[in-house]
């Protein structure tokens, strides 16, 4: 063996040696804090209640009785149930919302709409919100879906927005009335409702009266219509001055008073009343909404079956993707034969709804509150109101004839025996409204301390199958304080982003609270602990190891060199 070998052999060794032994025979120990992410987790309630029976089944309600099925369901689960008063109606009736939750937790979870009951005649849309109340408490405990709804979100009711005209109809019969009871004097005498419609003939219905122009061809033209009625003030004129002032759905600041969706006669029934929030009922809406904010949420109306979304000035959906989703989904579970009246199937039609509803729920809770899919949910139309029984010829002579019709009462109402089957028919719309808030799932992986600054991988999940988060996921103190945030999550989506939580002070042995989500998307609770581990990095020793033989390999060949 030469020299020149001996030495390449040497330095090979020198060489193998220097990346393998460090490696196992100079382990440097290093400690290091991590943050472990606790979830603060709220069990289900224990269910001690029977299941609660409604007071008043199959019958239309007044505003006494929808009080006292509320406090009814109220003493049964207190746990549950927590009832508001958002304020008053014209006539000082109380306007109530109710929150059903898992009140053991103390945190905002992400909440959900239902609120029934602008127009007066669509009594049964309190009946629907009653029976929603009633099932969520009487499911709790015993499905796990709806029990997981009602732990993980706050559902909010309003069983009626315009409770004067819930009495008003209740004890005169006139269901005709849609609008708020504000007095108002229509025809400027001086006096207030004075000459409204009436039941001359004591049928029981207050005929409406449509005259119509015969054309060539059957191309008859609709002119004006008139009410059965007498002249109760002897002005001359009959029934020119109404009970019943504003439209509430029209009276909402978005768009508002602008036709043909609204009026600016008083005399219309889409009166959008004398300013946006004129009237004390739609006010208590707009400060009791401003409070929270709804990924979902429903109106409830009827006079035909419909999902009514969001559309802009040219008549298309204003979220026309979204919008389209949840038309498929609605067309999959939607009874058979509830579609009737407008054609689930016919798409082309539904997206062609013509114009904005101007002043209305839906365009406030959208533009205003950056609600998402705030649904006017149509919820009952019977076609036997426009039968020959309830709307038939009245007189005609040779230009014009007159139609007479019956039906208001059918048109908006289920006889009473279908109130409930009706409600049975459409749980899965009210289940979808409840599956779509957008609650978010997390989890924390990885993570390292330095100084007073704490990093991780944060993984969210959105579970609502179509409403994002809307707004950023925050991740702050229990106050309040931000400390971090990510992007809005997609709707069925996970996200993982990288977090830094700067804090102003570190103690790692006391554990720190946090709370991350959104008020669309409520907020999940975290506790922040550090573990200390300890580290073996033979890697960065044999690195320097390597580079300490290299050094003296160097050397000695400089020094051989000389
Ligand atoms: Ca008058
Ligand atoms: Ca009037
Ligand atoms: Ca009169
Ligand atoms: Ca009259
Ligand atoms: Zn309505």
């Amino acid at each position: 063996m030469n020299k020149q070998t001996m030495e390449r052999s040497l330095f090979l060794f020198l060489l193998i040696s220097s990346m393998v032994f460090p490696l196992f025979l100079l382990p440097i120990e290093t400690k290091a804090l991590t943050p472990v992410f606790s979830a603060i987790e709220t069990p289900s309630i224990e269910r001690t209640w029977d299941d609660v029976s409604l007071l008043y089944p199959d019958q239309y309600l007044n505003n006494t009785m929808v009080i006292e099925e509320v406090d009814n369901i109220h003493t049964a689960a207190p746990d549950l149930i927590d009832v508001d008063i958002i304020g008053q109606s014209y006539e000082g009736r109380d306007i109530l919302s109710i929150r059903i939750t898992n009140e053991d937790a103390a945190r905002q979870k992400a909440k959900t709409l239902l609120v029934a009951h602008h127009h007066g005649r669509e009594m049964v849309t309190v009946n629907h919100a009653i029976f929603f109340i009633q099932w969520l408490v009487n499911s709790y405990g015993e499905d796990t879906q709806l029990t997981e709804y009602v732990d993980t979100q706050e559902i909010y009711v309003i069983p009626t927005m315009n409770p004067d005209a819930l009495d008003y109809i209740f004890n005169n019969s006139d269901y005709w009335l849609r609008k708020n009871l504000r007095p108002y004097d229509d025809d400027g005498d001086g006096l207030f409702d004075e000459d409204t419609y009436d039941d001359e003939n004591g049928d029981g219905h207050i005929t409406q009266y449509e005259v119509w122009e015969k054309g060539s061809g059957g191309r008859n033209t609709y002119l004006y219509a008139y009410y059965e009625g007498i002249d109760d003030d002897g002005d001359g004129q009959v029934n020119e001055d109404w009970v019943g002032h504003t439209d509430l759905n029209r009276n909402y600041d978005a768009n508002w008073g602008i036709e043909p969706s609204a009026s600016l006669d008083s005399m219309s029934q889409a009166f959008a009343g004398t300013a946006p929030f004129s009237e004390p009922e739609t006010r208590a809406f707009r400060d009791f909404a401003q409070d929270h904010r709804f990924g979902m949420a429903y109106s409830l109306h009827t006079g035909t079956n419909a999902t009514f979304f969001v559309t802009g000035f040219s008549g298309n959906w204003i979220e026309g993707q979204l919008y389209s989703q949840m038309w498929n989904d609605y067309e999959e579970f939607l009874p058979e034969g509830f579609n009737y009246y407008l054609d689930y199937s016919a798409k082309e039609n539904a997206e062609a709804r013509p114009a904005i509803l101007s002043g209305g729920w839906d365009e406030y809770m959208y533009h205003e509150l950056d609600c998402l899919a705030p649904i006017t949910f149509e919820i009952y139309h019977n076609a036997s109101a426009e039968s020959e029984e309830l709307y038939y010829l009245h007189e005609e002579n040779s230009t014009h004839y007159i139609m007479a019709f019956n039906g208001i009462y059918e048109y908006f109402s289920p006889d009473t025996d279908y109130i409930e089957d009706l409600w049975l028919e459409l749980i899965p719309a009210y289940e979808y409204l409840l599956e779509q808030t957008p609650r978010i799932s997390l989890s924390f992986s990885g993570g390292s301390v330095s100084g007073t600054s704490v990093s991780a991988t944060m993984m969210t999940t959105c579970l609502s199958p179509r409403i994002e988060t809307v707004e950023a996921i925050k991740i702050q103190l229990d106050d309040g304080t931000l400390l971090d945030s990510t992007e809005p999550v997609d709707a069925d989506t996970t996200y993982n982003a990288p977090i830094t939580l700067q804090f102003t002070s570190l103690d790692v042995n006391a554990s720190i609270r946090i709370r991350v989500g959104n008020e669309f998307s409520g907020y999940a609770q975290f506790e922040i602990s550090f573990r200390e581990t300890t580290f073996i990095e033979p890697v960065l020793v044999g690195v320097v190891t390597i580079a300490i033989i290299a050094v003296v390999i160097v050397l000695v060949f400089v020094l051989k060199k000389r």
